[in-house]
């Protein structure tokens, strides 16, 4: 058994461990990230791919945007297609004054991988077993086995910052926990084109099921058509998911719509998930491991961004000041803006979808949302201060 000590040892490699160790070590704290998978596996992620425009605020603050800033698309809103009605069209640009960008996941983390190394942060990948010991005394460790070796690391501070998946959780008592869960009957299947992408990002209400149009770069494309979640990725081969997606479309944008071979193609299940509270004595938790949205408001990545925007300051007070106030209040702070993700992402997933034991009741007040949307500058100016994404708390 080989042991170290750090000061916050960072429980998973995805984007919540990566920018929170990376914040850290710009104001002199030392991390130690155990991912559980390989470097490459994490890199080889397809996942998320619209920020809010606090997500770009902070990776420029962090200079983890020079590539985003040249190949990223900003973006005015997102545009939503119903069948039988007209468009509209999230203005954020005209309603918050702010823009968001149309980046990949998958090219964040690669930075955020790029800016660890280059500045020698401790990444652990392929680390195994890992357990939180002691987390509600002053003293919690760490502990995980890589090629036979076990290891302890003993620091002043965890971060679960493992997903939805990961141990952190778990390793708050059940009776202190509180679970909140809507699991949605159905799931997006989503493909990677290398096609020219639509101008818009489009969601696409249709009564067989929605479909969206996304991007990630001039000559790749994302999209994604409601399917039923027991659905196998088998079940769909490619000429099945353009009929599919062609056919949710309005016309006249399905034939703007450059169709081709998938380089990528998966299934995620929707869910809405909140775990309280954040934090359980020195354990501290972040980003999915704390929370899940469904992807129909672009929330995940952006509120695992915001958690460690608020787990970061109060870990400086900690240091910095030798203050605890923000570590105590830091649970009820972050809860506040995934609450309010929460509610958008369930709203619009609610609006956007065709549920299966819906009546025609349910249809009636989707229809009359969606209206209220075409006729109401106020509710306009309301869905694109959510959507553009909360002004964080001092
Ligand atoms: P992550 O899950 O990204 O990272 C957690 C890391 O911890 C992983 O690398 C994992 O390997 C590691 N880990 C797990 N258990 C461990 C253990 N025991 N020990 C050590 N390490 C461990 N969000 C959007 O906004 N838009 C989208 O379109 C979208 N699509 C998605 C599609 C899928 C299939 C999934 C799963 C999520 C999607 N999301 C989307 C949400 C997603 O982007 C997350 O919000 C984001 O990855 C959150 O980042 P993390 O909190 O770092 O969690
Ligand atoms: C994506 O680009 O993958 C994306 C964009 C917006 C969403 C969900 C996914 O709401």
């Amino acid at each position: 058994m080989t042991s170290e000590r750090t000061q916050v040892a960072i429980i998973g490699g995805g984007p919540a461990g990566m920018f929170l160790s990376h914040v850290l070590h710009r104001h002199g704290i030392d991390s130690i990230v155990l991912e559980r998978r390989t470097k490459a596996h994490v890199l080889g992620r397809i996942r998320a791919g619209v920020l809010e425009a606090g997500t770009v605020d902070l990776l420029r603050d962090y200079d983890l945007a020079e590539r985003m800033d040249r190949e990223g698309k900003p973006k005015d809103g997102t545009r939503i297609v119903w069948q039988g009605r007209p468009d509209f069209f999230i203005d954020v640009r005209r309603w918050t004054g702010r823009q968001m960008m149309a980046w990949g996941q998958t090219y964040i983390t690669e930075d955020l991988y790029a800016a660890r190394e280059r500045d020698g942060g401790a990444i652990v990948d392929e680390a195994g077993d890992v357990a939180l010991h002691d987390v509600e005394s002053g003293n919690p460790s760490v502990s995980y086995t890589r090629d036979g070796v076990s290891h302890r690391i003993a620091c002043d501070f965890v971060a679960g910052c493992d997903g939805f998946h990961g141990v952190s959780r778990q390793a708050i008592p059940d009776h202190m926990r509180r679970e909140f869960e809507r699991v949605y009957p159905f799931g997006w299947l989503g493909i990677m084109v290398e096609k020219p992408p639509l101008k818009d990002l489009i969601y696409a209400y249709h009564s067989d099921g929605m479909a969206m149009a996304s991007q990630r770069n001039p000559m790749l494309s994302r999209y994604y058509v409601q399917a039923p979640v027991t659905d196998r990725i088998e079940d769909w081969p490619d000429e099945r998911f353009w009929d599919t997606l062609l056919s949710r479309f309005p016309t006249e944008i399905a034939g703007r719509i450059e169709s081709g071979p998938s380089i990528e193609k998966s299934m995620a299940p929707l869910r809405s998930f909140v775990s309280e509270p954040l934090r359980y004595g020195r354990l501290l938790l972040a980003g999915d491991a704390a929370h899940i949205v469904p992807p129909t408001g672009a929330k995940g990545l952006n509120l695992a961004f915001s958690d460690v925007h608020y787990l970061s300051r109060a870990l400086r007070t900690y240091y910095e000041k030798g203050a605890s106030h923000d570590i105590e209040r830091y649970s009820d702070q972050a809860l506040r803006r995934i609450w309010a993700a929460e509610n958008l992402s369930w709203r619009l997933t609610k609006m956007l979808h065709v549920f299966p034991d819906e009546d025609p009741f349910d249809q009636r007040i989707r229809e009359s949302d969606y209206d209220l949307l075409l006729t109401s500058e106020s509710a306009q100016q309301a869905l694109a201060h959510e959507y553009v994404g909360l002004p964080f708390e001092d």
